[in-house]
C-alpha cells in the first residue's frame, strides 16, 4: 500500500491551495506546496529511473538548502532509504558510513565530489550526484529531464524509511533502521500533542515553523520537517541559524524548534524580548539537557516557557511536557524546567536496577522504552541490536532517569560514554582511538565539561610514550586533519597520569571534576 508510505502521508496532509507558500527562505526566495509536489516529482523520477531495487540506500552529504529536503522526500517517493551524513564529515567518517550502508546513490556538494565519488565507486555505488546548496548539480540537472508527475512507490509501514548513523561507547558507528511506520506514528502523535494548529498562528494562518536545524539529524529532518508538513504548515527555512535573524523571523512564525545552544545564543541578543515573539506559540528544546537557567531565563525574557522533550535516534521522540491542557494527554498541564516531560502517547518508559527490576517511582536507573516509534535495528548488526534490546522486547536508551509521583520524566545522567556538544553526539571512545594511534601519544582520555555556548565540550588527557614529548596542540590539529571540526576536544592537556579505579579503569568522573571549571567565567 503506498498510504503505508511517508509521503503518502505527508503529501495528504498539504493544504487544498497548492499555490501557497509552503516554505520561504531565509533570502526571500518561495516554494509552494505545488513546488514541492512536483519538484520532488522530478527527483523522484530520476531515482526510479536508475532501475534500483525499491529499499535501496541514497547517501547525501549537502548543505541545508530546500533541494535537499526535496530530496529527502522523492527518496521516500522513489521507495528507497534515506541516509543523511553530517557535512563536517571527512574522508575517513565518509568511507566507513558508504562502505557500511553500501548505497546505491550518493548525493554530495560538487565542492566534495572529487573525493567522495571517489570512496562511493571504489565502494561499488553506481551513481553518484552532485547538489549545491545554490540550485546547482548534476542531480537538479538530470531531475529537470522528469516528469513532474510520479506515482508513489508502495511501502509497508514496516520497510525502511531511513538510516541514521549514531555511535556506541565501543566500536564503530551503527546504522539505525527507522521505517515509514515508525517515523509516521511519531509525527501524526507530535502533531496532536504539540497541538499544531491550521486556524491559529500568525494572522490566522495555521502554524508557521522556523526551521533553523541542521537537516542531517532526527530534530531538523523528521521533528521539525514532518512537523510542519504533517500539519500543512509553512515554514520559514534558515539556512544556517542565526539568533538575530531567527528572532527576527518571529514576527512572521509561531513554532520554534532548538537545540539548547540555539537558545543560549538568542537570549545574548538585546532584540530578544516580549513584542518580538507576540506572534509565538511554542518553542521546543531537545537534544541535549536544557539548563534550568535557559528555561528560566528565557521565561523572564519572553513570558513564554520552553517546551523540552526527549528523543533519540533509534526512537524519534520518546517523552515531552505538556503543549496544552487537553484532557486526552495532560497528565498535568505544567511544563517543568529540567523534566523532559511525560512518556508520549503508545510510548511505554520504565527504569531499570542493575538487576533488570522495575524501579519504585522516584528512584533512578536505566531508562527503557518500547512503543511503535522505536527502531528495527541496527544495519547489518544483529548481535548488537539483540544486546540493545531487553527479552520483552524494550529498548535499552542507555540515559539514567527517574520518574516522579506526577509521571515527569528527568534524565540525571547516560550510562553510554557521550558528550553531546551544541546538540552532536561526540564519542569519547571516537576521539580517543584516533589520538592513542598518534606515535608519541601512549594512551588518552577524553571526558565532556561544562561549556556556556555549547553545553558540554571535549576535554582530551594525553600520556606521552615514554622519552617523547607530545604538543598538546599538534594533537589537536591532527584530530582536526581527520574528524568533523564539532568532534575535535575544545582544550588538550599533556598528563603524567590518569586516575584509575581498582580495576584499571579510568576514572573520567575524577577527571570530569577536576576539569569542570576550565570554561565557566
Ligand atoms: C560548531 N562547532 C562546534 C559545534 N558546532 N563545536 C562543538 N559542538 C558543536 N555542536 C565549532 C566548529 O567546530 C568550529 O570550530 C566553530 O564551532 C564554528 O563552526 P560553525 O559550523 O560555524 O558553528 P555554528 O554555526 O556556530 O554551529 C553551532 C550550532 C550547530 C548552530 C549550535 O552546532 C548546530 O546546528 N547544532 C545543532 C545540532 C542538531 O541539530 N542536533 C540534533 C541531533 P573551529 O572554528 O575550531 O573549526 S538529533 C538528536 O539529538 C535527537 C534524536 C533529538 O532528541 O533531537
Ligand atoms: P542521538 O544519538 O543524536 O540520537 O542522541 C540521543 C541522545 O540525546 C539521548 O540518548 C539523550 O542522551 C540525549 N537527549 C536528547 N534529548 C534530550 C533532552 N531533552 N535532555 C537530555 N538529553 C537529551
Amino acid at each position: 500500500m503506498s498510504q503505508d508510505n511517508l509521503f503518502s502521508a505527508l503529501r495528504a496532509a498539504f493544504p487544498k491551495d497548492m499555490s501557497a507558500v509552503a516554505v520561504e527562505t531565509d533570502d526571500g526566495l518561495c516554494y509552494s506546496w505545488q513546488d514541492l509536489d512536483r519538484a520532488s516529482a522530478m527527483v523522484a523520477n530520476l531515482l526510479s529511473s536508475l532501475d534500483l531495487p525499491l529499499g535501496s540506500r541514497v547517501a547525501v552529504q549537502v548543505e541545508k538548502s530546500v533541494e535537499a529536503m526535496l530530496l529527502y522526500l522523492a527518496t521516500l517517493r522513489a521507495g528507497h532509504v534515506f541516509l543523511p551524513l553530517n557535512t563536517a564529515y571527512q574522508s575517513a567518517e565518509i568511507a566507513y558510513f558508504i562502505g557500511n550502508a553500501e548505497p546505491a546513490v550518493v548525493v554530495c556538494s560538487g565542492a566534495n565530489f572529487g573525493w567522495v565519488s571517489k570512496i562511493a565507486f571504489k565502494a561499488g555505488t553506481q551513481h553518484v550526484f552532485s547538489l549545491n546548496d545554490d540550485r546547482t548539480g548534476s542531480l537538479l540537472e538530470r531531475a529537470a529531464q522528469h516528469s513532474d508527475q510520479h506515482q508513489t512507490a508502495p511501502r509497508q509501514a514496516d520497510d525502511l524509511a531511513a538510516i541514521l548513523y549514531t555511535s556506541g561507547t565501543t566500536g564503530r558507528s551503527k546504522g539505525a533502521m527507522l521505517t515509514h511506520g515508525n517515523l509516521l506514528s511519531n509525527a501524526r502523535m507530535l502533531k496532536d500533542y504539540w497541538a499544531w494548529t491550521q486556524t491559529g498562528g500568525p494572522q490566522g494562518r495555521g502554524d508557521v515553523l522556523i526551521h533553523a536545524l541542521p537537516i542531517f539529524h532526527v530534530h531538523g529532518l523528521f521533528v521539525a520537517i514532518h512537523g510542519a508538513l504533517i500539519n500543512g504548515s509553512k515554514m520559514i527555512w534558515m539556512a544556517k541559524f542565526d539568533p538575530k535573524r531567527a528572532i527576527a523571523h518571529m514576527q512572521n512564525a509561531s513554532v520554534f524548534m532548538g537545540v539548547p545552544t540555539l537558545y543560549v545564543r538568542m537570549l545574548a541578543e538585546p532584540s530578544l524580548n516580549p513584542a518580538a515573539v507576540r506572534c509565538m506559540r511554542l518553542f521546543i528544546a531537545g537534544s541535549a539537557p536544557l539548563l534550568i537557567e535557559t528555561f528560566k531565563l528565557w521565561q523572564q525574557r519572553t513570558g513564554h516557557t520552553i517546551l523540552e522533550r526527549y528523543g533519540m535516534s533509534e526512537t524519534a521522540m520518546l517523552t515531552s511536557n505538556p503543549c496544552s491542557p487537553d484532557p486526552r494527554y495532560a497528565q498535568q498541564s505544567e511544563r517543568r524546567g529540567g523534566t523532559v516531560g511525560f512518556p508520549l502517547p503508545g510510548v511505554s518508559l520504565r527504569v531499570r536496577g542493575d538487576d533488570q527490576q522495575n524501579l519504585p517511582v522516584g528512584d533512578i536507573g536505566g531508562i527503557e522504552v518500547k512503543g511503535p516509534n522505536v527502531f528495527k535495528g541496527y544495519w547489518r548488526m544483529p548481535e548488537k541490536t539483540a544486546e540493545e534490546f531487553t527479552t520483552d522486547g524494550f529498548f535499552k536508551t542507555g540515559d539514567v532517569g527517574k520518574v516522579d509521583e506526577r509521571g515527569y520524566v528527568t534524565i540525571v545522567g547516560r550510562s553510554k560514554d557521550l558528550i553531546i556538544s551544541g546538540g552532536y553526539n561526540v564519542y569519547p571512545a571516537e576521539i580517543e582511538g584516533y589520538i592513542n594511534e598518534m606515535e608519541a601519544v601512549l594512551e588518552s582520555a577524553v571526558v565532556g565539561v561544562q561549556h556556556p555556548d555549547f553545553g558540554e565540550v571535549g576535554v582530551a588527557l594525553v600520556i606521552g610514550q615514554p622519552g617523547t614529548t607530545v604538543d598538546a596542540q599538534a594533537v589537536l590539529a591532527e584530530l582536526k586533519s581527520k574528524l568533523a571540526n564539532f568532534k575535535i576536544p575544545k582544550r588538550c592537556f599533556v598528563v603524567a597520569q590518569l586516575p584509575r579505579n581498582t580495576m584499571g579503569k579510568v576514572q573520567k568522573n575524577l577527571l570530569r571534576e577536576q576539569y569542570k571549571n576550565l570554561f565557566l567565567a
